[in-house]
């Protein structure tokens, strides 16, 4: 049985995108989470151990960072065809831009709201400018992040989207018409009249 732990308007409102995509049957447990503002607390009762979200449990096992979920969930839900299979030949790409969202997008965002001067031969990440423009490139050239297919891909990169264009992602209208695409799908209205709590 899978427990996502989730908190409204957080990284986990896109696992129950995901989850609602892939018809899967699942508890939605809502948690408290520390928030950037100073309010919040870390919830007990959320067995990640950074006391973040999202965390998703099967069966008792624990899996967190939202691509391990999304790789997890895609591949534990092979009909729902979210996620390319072991052997298809969109795999390799989409491993990669999960990896990309967790150890390059995040972190280069992150350096960009702080003001962090970026340095070659150091960081594990490219540069701001550098990465917007690989996105932006890739869904440029497919309606889609992996191809021309939806994937969980799109729910992990492009779901950060609306929250983040237009104050540290600056809005393009590539980027604009990507997220009305994705964000037109019934699942996604789904999870949102889920998300607030
Ligand atoms: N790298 C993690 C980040 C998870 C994360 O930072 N989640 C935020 C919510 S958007 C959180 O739980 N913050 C609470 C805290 O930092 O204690 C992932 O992508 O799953």
């Amino acid at each position: 049985m899978l427990t996502l732990y989730h908190a409204p308007r957080s990284r986990s409102s896109r696992i129950v995108w995901l989850l609602e995509e892939l018809g899967a049957p699942y508890t939605l447990k809502y948690v408290n989470i520390r928030r950037g503002d100073g309010s919040g607390a870390v919830d007990p009762a959320n067995p990640h151990p950074h006391g973040k979200v999202p965390t998703l449990t099967d069966d008792g096992a624990l899996i967190f960072e939202s691509p391990a979920i999304a790789l997890y969930l895609t591949d534990r839900f092979p009909d729902a065809k979210m996620g390319p299979p072991v052997g298809d030949h969109d795999r390799g790409a989409y491993l990669t831009w999960l990896a990309w969202y967790t150890g390059v997008f995040e972190p280069a965002l992150t350096a960009k709201f702080l003001k962090v001067q970026h340095v070659y031969g150091t960081f594990g990440w490219a540069p701001f400018d550098d990465v917007l423009a690989y996105l932006s490139a890739a869904i440029t050239k497919n309606p889609y992040i992996v191809s021309d297919r939806f994937s969980a891909a799109d729910i992990i990169i492009g779901g950060s989207l609306p929250f983040l264009m237009g104050r540290v992602v600056p809005e393009s209208d590539e980027l604009k018409a990507y997220v009305t695409r994705i964000t037109e799908r019934p699942a996604y209205a789904r999870a949102r009249a889920k998300d607030s709590g």
